[in-house]
């Protein structure tokens, strides 16, 4: 070996060594996201070589031992040397930062977003990584242990020369993760999503931890088309075709595929290079633009709307759709604070231009489906109308009365809302004990009677007129939609006490569907909690023990021993317990056990199916929700 070749392999390892030093620059955290941002990193790689046409089957294993092996059925990472660099080329793309790229096979490359950094950044921050390579009827392997090359590439084999493909197995390194055990859940969401987003793609995930083997699979003939209609399946579609646009303007590859349905939310979930963009961005505008513009057109030339008649607004086009913007374009540009808002400037008018003409060509063809989606744009209209003046009218009520606070709630005295809290309590009974146990001078009450209205099942201006939601918007103070207002919000925590039993958790879902839907901020931002009333009381010789969980109460029966001077209660809800217990169990900043509401922005389309599969009309998607989610729950109550 020349001594210019050990000058270069130091370069290398100090490359690799700051991939270690600062992970989360690299994969956003070491948390549990950031862990399975390893396993995409590789699958990326994999998708790349099916978008240039080379792939079209990728294997995902979570082994025994918790490593995860990505096959795929491409052409093999190179072997040979690649001369500025002096080595093995799949040596560069394992042991360089951001070498991935430089090796395109043509296609778009998959560079955006959190990943897109190199299958580097994965082998520096695991234990062990090995390579293999089928190619040229050979068998190449490399292994690599923290990023550091263990032994040359070599030949261990040989095989089919018509057979090429990739396998890449690593263990993550427990020094760098808070966490390194792989969730099934989580790969299989987003390997679904990424499944839709490559038409013709198969993706098998399987989870060899268990006894029986766990496995899923992921092939979409119609792509985006599919995942529409997955988005769909809890709700009533309006009608029977995925209405779909593609083409190629400016470097932009544009897919987008749509289809109303009978709710009153909008889901529109946008990706570039497959990767999700919550923020939106250029793409999305074009989007928005299109079809508010070619509706208006449409609507006007056909006579289903009046010359001089209001213009339909984007927000009625929308109501109720689910849409997928799928772009790929060569090298995106991210802003915004989380850098997850596309601001090319071509995406706008590519997308714009595209989805114009084909839309409007499919109305054309289809006078009954435009006819079903105007209409259902000028009902949402009129709502939003209605909506407007019972808004406006509050607004006037607040103005007169100063500050309008709900007659139910009990406010706390602070007007910091830093050191705020509101509880939200199922039931007058229970708010009554809360009343009386609070903290006042930080603790606020608000009630709820009973159930509150679904608004999945509900339109604008119901909700707004629905007394317990409105009382929840003005105790909250940010006003919701576009009067949403951060900075008003009067408590920085929420929180939602309800009965521990089965109508209590579906209160809380309820409340929770409300806020995701309409106040998704207070989530993002960390504001909203559930609190945890106790399960089980146990006196003995005068003395008291609470149990949130089965297993907490055995513990605690271990301790004291299990004899027949305990006396235990069940709670079967909040009224049983008087204020004092309620304080000391449930409400003592000191004692309490709060859950924070988390949400991953990264799949938000996963959350939207789940809460319309609770909250929709159809039994069939539930059940299968709850058959399939059941095994999971360890104290079913029943
Ligand atoms: C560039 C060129 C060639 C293959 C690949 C990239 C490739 C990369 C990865 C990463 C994971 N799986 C992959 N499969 C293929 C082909 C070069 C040639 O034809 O020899």
């Amino acid at each position: 070996m020349s001594a210019e070749y050990g000058a270069d392999q130091i370069q290398i390892l100090e490359g690799l060594e700051a991939v270690r030093k600062r992970p989360g620059m690299y994969i956003g955290s070491t948390s549990a996201r950031g862990l399975h941002h390893l396993v995409y990193e590789i699958v990326d790689n994999a998708i790349d070589e099916a978008l240039a046409g080379f792939c079209d089957y990728i294997t995902v294993t979570i082994n025994k031992d918790n490593s995860v092996t990505v096959t795929d059925n491409g052409r093999g990472i190179p072997v040979g040397i690649n001369h500025k660099a002096g080595l093995p080329a799949v040596e560069v793309v394992f042991t360089v930062l951001h070498a991935g790229g430089k090796f395109g096979g043509g296609g778009y490359k998959v560079s955006g977003g959190l990943h897109g950094v190199g299958a580097s950044v994965v082998n520096a921050l695991s234990v062990w990584l090995e390579v293999t390579i089928c190619k040229d009827g050979n068998i190449y392997r490399q292994r690599y242990e923290r990023g550091k090359v263990v032994e040359k590439l070599k030949i261990i084999g040989t095989c089919d020369p018509e057979k090429t493909g990739t396998a890449v197995t690593f263990f993550p390194d427990g020094e760098i993760f808070e966490e390194t055990i792989f969730d099934f859940n989580t790969l299989k969401q987003r390997l679904r999503e990424m499944a839709f987003l490559t038409k013709g793609i198969k993706i098998v995930l399987r989870d060899e931890r268990e006894e029986e083997p766990e496995e899923r699979v992921f092939h979409y003939e119609g792509g985006i088309k599919e995942f529409v209609t997955y988005l769909n399946k809890g709700k009533t579609p309006l009608y029977e075709d995925i209405i779909f646009a593609e083409g190629e303007k400016d470097g932009v590859y544009v897919e987008v595929a749509m289809q109303h349905n009978d709710s009153y939310t909008e889901g529109s979930y946008s990706f570039v290079n497959n990767i999700t963009t919550p923020e939106g961005g250029t793409h999305l505008t074009g989007f928005k633009n299109a079809l508010t513009k070619t509706f208006n057109d449409y609507a006007k030339t056909n006579k289903l709307i009046k010359e001089n008649d209001q213009n339909l607004s984007g927000d009625d086009i929308r109501e109720g759709l689910t849409a997928i913007i799928s772009v790929k374009i060569e090298n995106p540009q991210f802003e915004g604070q989380t850098k997850q808002k596309l601001g090319n400037s071509e995406a706008r008018g590519a997308v714009e231009n595209i989805v114009s003409d084909q839309l409007m060509i499919y109305l054309e063809q289809h006078p009954q489906v435009a006819k079903i989606i105007v209409e259902k744009s000028l009902m949402s209209q009129r709502a939003r109308e209605a909506a407007r003046k019972a808004r406006d009218l509050t607004r006037r009520k607040s103005a007169l009365d100063g500050l309008s606070l709900p007659g139910k709630l009990a406010d706390c005295s602070d007007k910091n809302p830093e050191n705020c809290e509101i509880y939200i309590v199922e039931g007058d009974s229970a708010g009554g004990s809360a009343k009386t146990a609070r903290s006042r001078a930080t603790q606020a009450i608000l009630p709820l009677r009973g159930k509150i209205l679904n608004v999945e099942k509900a339109r604008l201006d119901r909700i707004y007129g629905n007394a317990e939601i409105k009382a929840m918007i003005t105790a909250f103070g940010t006003g919701i939609h576009e009067d949403f207002d951060i900075s008003k919000l009067r408590y920085h925590k929420i929180i939602i006490m309800t009965d521990a039993d089965v109508d209590g958790s579906h209160i809380a879902t309820l409340l929770l569907t409300f806020i995701y839907r309409f106040m998704p901020e207070l989530i993002k931002q960390g504001y909203v909690y559930l609190a945890t009333p106790p399960l089980f009381k146990l006196e003995k010789n005068k003395k008291v023990w609470y149990a949130y969980s089965d297993e907490q109460l055995a513990a605690i029966l271990d301790e004291v021993g299990r004899d027949q001077n305990n006396k235990i209660q069940r709670y079967k809800g909040l009224g049983e317990m008087d204020a004092d217990q309620l304080w000391e169990t449930t409400m003592d900043p000191e004692k309490r056990i709060l859950k924070r509401v988390v949400m991953d922005e990264n799949q938000s389309s996963e959350i939207d199916v789940t809460f319309t599969t609770l909250m929709g009309d159809q039994v069939e998607p539930r059940r299968e929700f709850i058959e399939e989610n059941a095994k999971k729950v360890r104290n079913l109550d029943i």
